[in-house]
């Protein structure tokens, strides 16, 4: 099988069989946050640290895979699982807990920025072009492994705090200017 994983920064594809019973499976692609729960904790642990091009064989116990239960179908009770896998990819992630970064300072400006028919509200289209204009200029980034339309609805959603599907320029506030709020809001 082959994994795709994120971690921070970090995207890894690996190849990945279980040997249990005579029982192998190959070439799988997954995409993985590590930290995240995607995988079971031996494979989690199994991963930190790990380079690109970098092969490892994971040994897992039950109690780090899949328990006494197993998974119906697919994994035998009290399994020890064993991985051959290869880092091929890493991307960068974000901090823990954020979903979107700017890479440089953000612009005084911003709202006007974003608001680009100037007609003194931000839609959610505008809001995510912006981001994504962004993002492909290298000056935010979103957190890979997960979806960017919904990193960004939900960006929009904690900015419009009226919940009216527009953005007002008194609505519109930096992140700085509230500590409190949480991780992904501009
Ligand atoms: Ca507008
Ligand atoms: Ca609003």
């Amino acid at each position: 099988m082959e994994f795709r994983v994120y971690q921070h920064e970090v995207q890894l594809q690996f190849l990945e069989s279980f040997l249990h019973e005579g029982e192998m499976r190959y070439g799988k692609t997954y995409n993985i946050v590590l930290g995240s729960g995607q995988v079971v904790i031996g494979m989690d642990l199994g991963l930190r640290e790990m380079c690109v091009g970098e092969k490892r064989t994971i040994i897992i116990p039950p109690h780090l895979g899949y328990g006494e239960a197993g998974v119906d179908g697919e994994v035998p009770g009290s399994a020890v699982l064993v991985f051959d896998i290869e880092l091929l990819e890493l991307v960068a992630g974000l901090p823990e807990g954020y979903m979107f970064i700017w890479n440089e300072e953000v612009l005084p400006d911003l709202f006007k920025q974003i608001d680009k028919d100037e007609n003194g509200a931000i839609f959610l289209e505008e809001f995510s072009d912006y981001i994504h204009t962004q993002v492909d200029a290298g000056k935010g980034k979103l957190a890979p492994g997960f979806d960017a339309a919904k990193i960004i609805e939900n960006m929009f959603k904690n900015q419009d705090r009226n919940n009216d599907g527009k953005i007002t320029a008194e609505e519109f506030k930096l992140k700085d200017q509230e500590p409190n709020k949480t991780h992904d809001e501009l």
